[in-house]
Formats: structure tokens, C-alpha cells, sequence
């Protein structure tokens, strides 16, 4: 029979490619999507998938509703990627992301320790845990946590509780903790996707500069679609554990600016970007380098699409649609 896998957060930027993979290993995916009056299937319709995928009410923030949805389906595997994931608005909303990305996540967990015990469970841990921890200038499995931002901390929350249903009740729970990943289907907050949709729009016209914060922050920018496969691989381990997962280098967010726009075929970047105070944040994460060896030796995992790669298809994937709203 069929392996079943359940995803929240599916209409976000990771739930496609992780569903695109599973689907091809031949999986039944359930994603579960909030109440809308308007779903937006635009990241699943990028990869053609939406039609694939067996959708189900829920909201991390209704404990009820997250039981439904366990006791209904009652997977092989979750990968609980819903989140407020832009840490930007974490600050004006801290509650809500508190109760999203903390204590929703506590509310799965119960629900599977009710309903669907035997189920292997996938949290999404992030970098932005670790903030200004680090060790010798890089993160790894051992490196303390010291998060900057609401955002941060409430993943803190989760992830600590994924590691406790683990020790406290023998349940499958394993803990990504990723490091930023990209692609064209990245949310246009974040900033890789606003500078390349942005590096588009200057190009044809429709725009005429960018307005950034601190172009001196440095992160671990790598491919959704690799880092989907290491979800993937940790909850096919014989026992659950927590992963690290990145490439291994980082970049400025100057750095990728120049690049998108060389790409773009834009000359002098320089001129096209604005330094706004608005995008500065309250508590700055400066610096972030993955040690992912642990995921090189023990998942066999490692990541494929370079930065360059990376920052190419972008910018390319953000021209043709650009492109296309000029006709
Ligand atoms: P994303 O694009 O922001 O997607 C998050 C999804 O969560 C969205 O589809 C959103 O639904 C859903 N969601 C938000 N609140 C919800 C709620 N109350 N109930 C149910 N669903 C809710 O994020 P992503 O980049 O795919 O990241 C996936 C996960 O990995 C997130 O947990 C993120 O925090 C974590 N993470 C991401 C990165 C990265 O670099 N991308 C790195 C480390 C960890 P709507 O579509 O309705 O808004
Ligand atoms: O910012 C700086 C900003 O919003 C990256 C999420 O997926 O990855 C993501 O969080 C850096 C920061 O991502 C702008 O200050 C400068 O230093 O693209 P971002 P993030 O905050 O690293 C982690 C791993 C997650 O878990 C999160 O869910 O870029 N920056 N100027 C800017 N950032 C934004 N968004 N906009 C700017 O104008």
C-alpha cells in the first residue's frame, strides 16, 4: 500500500517541492491548508502538482481542528511546515507567532500522541534558533541557542518540544534545523525573492529601485528542493534525531545583489538600491554558516544547487513572469 504523508503549510514556498519528491516516490499527500475564502494554489500550480494533492482543513492556531485532521488521516509521516515564517513581522505579531509556531506545534504533537502514535514526525527547526550562537563561526547540532527575534524564540518552543515528545514518550520526531533555502516560488518578503523579482521589474521597466536594510547580513542560502530531500531522509532513519542542514557557506545579502543584477544584465546596482530604514531590524541576526557534516555522514544528504545556481534561477524564473506582465 501507498505510503500516506500529511504536510501543513503546503501553499507555502517548501510544502511543493516536499510534496513534488514524495508524490514521485509514490506517496499519498494530504496537505492541510487554512480556511480560506480564496485558497492560492500559485506555488503548487508552479510545479504542477495542485491537482495531485488531497487537501484537509486545519490552523495550527485550533488545537480541535488539528486533531481532526490527525484522527481523519492518520499518516505515515507529518512535516509540519505551517508557520509565520517571515521573521521581519515577528516582532508586530509576536503573538501570533507564538501561538502558530509554538504552541501549534505542541498541538500536533498531542494530537499524534492521541490519535496516530506510530506516525513519524517532522518539525521544521530553523538557523534563526541559533541567532548570535555560534561556535568557531559556524552552527551545528551542538551549537548553543541565542535567537534574536520572536520568530526565533517561539521555534526554540517547538523544536525543544519535538525533542521532548521524543525522549518523554518514545514518539518518531525529528528536528530539521535548516538554514535559509530559496527558489522561485520564495515569498516576495524575504529578500532574495524581493531582489530578484526587483532586479526583473528595474529590467523591463516596472520598477525603478529597491528598498533594503542591512545589505551587510550574511546567511547559508541554499535550494528548497535539496532541502526537501532532507526532510525526506530524516524520517526514513531508523531513529529520530536533529539535523543541521545547509551548505556549508555564506553570502551577503550585497553580494547576492550583485550577482542578481549581473544577471538581470543590469549594470551599477548601485543605483537601483535604496538603503531603508524600515527594512532594519530591531535585533539583527549578522552572520549565519552551516556545519551540516552530521547530515553529509548519517542522511547521506547533500546539497546540489550552488549560490550562483541558485541566484541564476531566480532571477531568470523572475524575468519570464516579469515578462509576461507587460503584454
Ligand atoms: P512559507 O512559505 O511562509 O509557508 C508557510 C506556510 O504556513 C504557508 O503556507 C502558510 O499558509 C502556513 N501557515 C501559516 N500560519 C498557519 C496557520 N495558523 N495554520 C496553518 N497553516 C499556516 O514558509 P517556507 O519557506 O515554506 O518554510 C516552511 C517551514 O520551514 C516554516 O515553518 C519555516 O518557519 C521553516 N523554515 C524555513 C526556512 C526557509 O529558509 N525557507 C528555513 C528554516 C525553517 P498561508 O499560505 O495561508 O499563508
Ligand atoms: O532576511 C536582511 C535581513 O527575511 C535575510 C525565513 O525563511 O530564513 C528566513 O529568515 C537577511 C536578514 O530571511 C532586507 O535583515 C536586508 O539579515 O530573507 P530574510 P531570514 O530573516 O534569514 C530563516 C532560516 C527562517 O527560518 C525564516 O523562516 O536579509 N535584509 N534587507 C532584508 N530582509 C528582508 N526580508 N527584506 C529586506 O528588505
Amino acid at each position: 500500500m501507498a505510503k500516506t504523508a500529511l504536510i501543513t503549510g503546503i501553499l507555502g514556498q517548501d510544502g511543493p517541492y516536499l510534496s513534488k519528491l514524495l508524490l514521485a516516490k509514490g506517496y499519498k499527500v494530504y496537505g492541510m491548508i487554512r480556511r480560506y475564502s480564496n485558497p492560492n494554489f500559485e506555488t503548487l500550480d508552479y510545479l504542477e502538482i495542485t491537482d495531485k494533492i488531497e487537501f484537509i482543513e486545519g490552523d495550527m492556531g485550533d488545537e480541535s481542528s488539528l486533531m481532526n485532521v490527525v484522527r481523519t488521516v492518520r499518516p505515515d509521516e507529518v512535516y509540519n511546515l505551517a508557520a509565520q515564517s517571515f521573521v521581519g513581522d515577528s516582532w508586530q505579531m509576536a503573538k501570533l507567532t507564538t501561538e502558530v509556531n509554538a504552541l501549534g506545534v505542541l498541538y500536533l504533537l498531542n494530537s499524534l500522541k492521541i490519535f496516530s502514535p506510530t506516525t513519524k514526525f517532522y518539525q521544521a527547526s530553523t538557523s534563526e534558533m541559533f541567532g548570535l550562537g555560534n561556535t568557531h563561526g559556524y552552527q551545528d547540532e551542538k551549537t548553543s541557542f541565542h535567537p534574536r527575534s520572536p520568530y526565533g524564540i517561539a521555534k526554540v518552543y517547538a523544536h525543544w518540544m519535538t525533542v521532548n515528545f521524543r525522549e518523554s514518550y518514545g514518539l518518531f520526531t525529528a528536528s530539521g534545523i535548516l538554514f535559509n533555502h530559496e527558489s522561485p516560488v520564495r515569498g516576495k518578503q524575504f529578500v532574495t525573492r524581493k531582489i530578484t523579482d526587483g532586479a526583473a521589474r528595474i529590467k523591463y521597466g516596472l520598477a525603478k529601485k529597491i528598498n533594503l536594510g542591512n545589505l551587510d547580513a550574511k546567511r547559508d542560502w541554499g535550494f528548497a528542493g535539496d532541502y526537501a530531500e532532507a526532510m525526506y531522509l530524516m524520517l526514513q532513519q531508523d531513529k529520530a534525531d536533529d539535523y543541521v542542514i545547509g551548505t556549508g557557506q555564506n553570502h551577503s545579502v550585497k553580494e547576492f545583489v550583485e550577482l542578481a543584477f549581473k544577471y538581470a544584465e543590469i549594470p551599477d546596482w548601485k543605483k537601483y538600491i535604496v538603503i531603508d530604514p524600515r527594512f532594519k531590524r530591531p535585533a539583527e541576526v549578522y552572520e549565519l554558516k552551516a556545519k551540516p557534516e552530521k547530515a553529509l555522514k548519517i542522511l547521506g544528504w547533500r546539497p546540489k544547487v550552488t549560490f550562483a545556481e541558485l541566484v541564476k534561477m531566480m532571477v531568470k524564473a523572475d524575468m519570464k513572469r516579469v515578462k509576461t506582465l507587460l503584454v
